[in-house]
């Protein structure tokens, strides 16, 4: 039997890399959309780059998503590129449009043409529920987005819904909450903070400067989450779905596990800084993933304390390796 082929866009991002491994795991051809950029950034695919096959394209060309499907004929495509920083959403509110919005439809649209049979995964996610209308929120729980971020990943989850309903087109969309892991971008808080610690304990700085220590999120493992990408394109029907850890942490319970490990009190080293507050905040998110528990049989296995602790060490020994 000839192997079940996937198309990844955003590969090179965290998601990207870990359910590039996830599938070729599972025996999958594995094709890889990576736009063109003057030095290659393939830190995070580096070490199974071989076993996949990368092709140029970018979600602001239309042509590029045509050919490229048309040319591999994947089974499946998981959309995960995007202009994924929440931050970068004020400062680049058109471009954030056309990736992370627009984008969608450009690769839904390619789908159409070249082959309807083909499954599609949309990245959605829980900033869609923004300044949060119930607590925990679930795939019915109405969508209050509150960065420019946020409003165009509701325009990307709708024009799923839309294309599933309007063309019969099997487009899942996982509502996915933050997850996390070493290969975190380092301007996330999560990976900021385990890396400011490192490097304090190291002696490599001397404070770390935060913004909203009060703000909550449901953290994850995001090698947990891809497994949730891949289940929602093997059930029989298209459908929506929330994943999440249902536990919420602050950023200052963050700080305190993070530096705890490297047995630092992160009250001598954490300044608030009015520069990484935002113009609107998410205050509090925290998912009920009980349908992806029901239909998919997914569940988180790495848990908050755990994953920070993980991010810690790795950290603490890639600054130790660079010496
Ligand atoms: P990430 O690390 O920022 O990766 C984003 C990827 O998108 C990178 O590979 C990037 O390529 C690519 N990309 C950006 N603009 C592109 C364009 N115009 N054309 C082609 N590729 C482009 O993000 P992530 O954390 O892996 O997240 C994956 C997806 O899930 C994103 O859509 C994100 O919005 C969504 N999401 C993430 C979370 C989370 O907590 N991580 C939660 C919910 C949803 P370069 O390497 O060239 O920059
Ligand atoms: O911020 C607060 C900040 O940038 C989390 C993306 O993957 O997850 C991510 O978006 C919280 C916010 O992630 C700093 O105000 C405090 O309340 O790590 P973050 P995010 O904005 O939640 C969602 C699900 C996505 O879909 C996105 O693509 O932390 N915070 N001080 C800070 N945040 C940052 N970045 N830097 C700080 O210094």
């Amino acid at each position: 039997m000839s192997k079940r082929k996937a198309l990844v866009t955003g590969i090179t991002g965290q998601d990207g890399s870990y359910l590039a491994e996830f599938l070729l795991a599972k025996d999958y051809e594995v094709i890889g959309m990576v736009r063109r950029s003057s030095t290659v950034n393939f830190d995070r695919i580096k070490h199974f780059q071989d076993d996949v096959i990368l092709v140029q394209g970018d979600l602001l060309d239309q042509i590029s998503l045509l050919k490229i499907i048309e040319e591999y004929r994947p089974h499946e495509v998981y959309n995960l590129a995007a202009q994924s920083f929440v931050p970068t959403s004020w400062s680049q509110p058109v471009l954030t449009g056309e990736f992370t919005a627009l984008g969608v439809t450009r690769v839904l649209d390619a789908i159409r043409l070249v082959d309807p049979n083909i499954r599609f995964y949309q990245a959605s996610t829980s900033e869609m529920f923004g300044k949060v209308q119930e607590v925990p929120q679930k795939e019915t729980t109405p969508f209050y987005p509150r960065s420019p971020y946020g409003v165009a990943k509701v325009y990307g989850h709708w024009i799923t819904i839309n294309y599933r309903e309007s063309y019969d087109l099997f487009a899942a969309s996982g509502i996915l909450f933050n997850h996390e892991s070493p290969r975190r971008g380092l301007e996330f808080v999560t990976h900021k903070v385990t890396y400011g610690a490192a490097k304090i304990k190291l002696g490599l700085a001397h404070e770390l400067r935060l913004g909203n220590l009060e703000s909550r999120r449901d953290w994850g493992y995001a090698g947990d989450y891809v497994e949730a990408m891949w289940l929602m394109l093997q059930q029989p029907q298209p459908d929506d779905y929330v994943i999440a850890t249902g536990e919420t942490h602050s950023i200052r319970e963050l700080c305190e596990v993070a530096f705890g490990r490297l047995d630092l009190d992160y009250r001598d080293y954490v300044i608030q800084d009015q520069r990484f507050f935002r113009p609107a905040e998410v205050d509090q998110l925290v998912g009920d993933a009980s349908k992806a528990k029901r239909v998919l049989g997914w569940e988180p296995k790495i848990r908050f304390h755990e994953l920070i602790e993980i991010m810690v060490d790795a950290d603490m020994e890639a600054l130790q390796n660079r010496r």
